[in-house]
């Protein structure tokens, strides 16, 4: 049966140890944490962010070469229709136009980036939940993993997106294919994404297991865990 069970972890290749160590550290001591709240709906900043005008790069330090040939994304666990999309099956989905914000926990914001992808209820809509599921594990092709409740992709502003500002997604931004759950800090945004388990129960990914927040709302600075 197709995604059966979730794919095996790809090879490693070498993580930027010194950068995951000093995001650990900043978990540990709080950091940016302004002990304030804000309104989504009022304040397009959430707080202790900064905005900027470039894109940065963040991830572990390993950024896939996948050909469109080798991608798939593969949907298993707590459906009733598991699924495994090629490139072709993906972009023969309906396709839409987003534009949005992205906050990252490192305190950079950038304000009004346009999208082309699939929304994440079409392929809700293919796949099923069962009432029992809960909780998303996306799995990416660098190792990277992160959960998502159920409930925060189940929106229509959340998408699967492989074109940028016009252009197909680099591949450092997490080509050819990255999820993007704007209303939530961009780690829970998955690039290279590989594979989405659904779950009856919570269960940390990659920064969730090192200090960051289950869910990472960033208006209510759900920075750490
Ligand atoms: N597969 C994968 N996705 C990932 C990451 C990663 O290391 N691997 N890093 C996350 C983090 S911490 C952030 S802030 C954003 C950064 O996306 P960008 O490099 O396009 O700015 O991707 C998120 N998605
Ligand atoms: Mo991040």
């Amino acid at each position: 049966m197709i995604g059966d069970k979730p794919p095996e972890d790809p090879p490693h290749g070498d993580v930027n140890a010194k950068l995951i160590r000093t995001k650990e550290k900043w978990a540990d001591e709080g950091r940016a944490l302004t002990g304030t709240t804000a309104d989504p709906r009022v304040d397009r900043r959430p707080p202790g962010q900064r905005i900027t005008q470039d894109f940065p790069v963040l991830d572990l330090g390993i950024q896939p070469n996948l050909s469109l040939k080798e991608w798939s994304l593969s949907v298993a666990g707590q459906v009733a229709h598991p699924l495994k999309w090629s490139w072709d099956e993906f972009m023969g989905q309906t396709q839409v136009s987003y534009l949005n914000d992205i906050h990252c926990v490192t305190t950079w914001s950038r304000y009004d980036n346009g999208w082309v992808g699939v929304a994440m209820r079409t392929l809700l809509e293919q796949v099923k939940p069962l009432p029992s599921a809960k909780f998303l594990m996306v799995k990416s092709y660098d190792g990277y993993s992160t959960n998502i409740p159920l409930a925060d992709v189940d929106r229509d502003d959340v998408f699967l997106a492989h074109t940028w500002q016009g252009k197909p997604l680099d591949r450092e931004h997490g080509g050819p294919v990255r999820l993007v759950v704007p209303h939530l800090y961009f780690w829970k945004s998955a690039k290279w994404i590989r594979h989405i388990t659904f779950m009856d129960r919570d269960q940390p990914g990659y920064w969730e297991a090192r200090g960051y927040h289950m869910r990472g709302n960033p208006w209510k600075e759900e920075r750490y865990g």
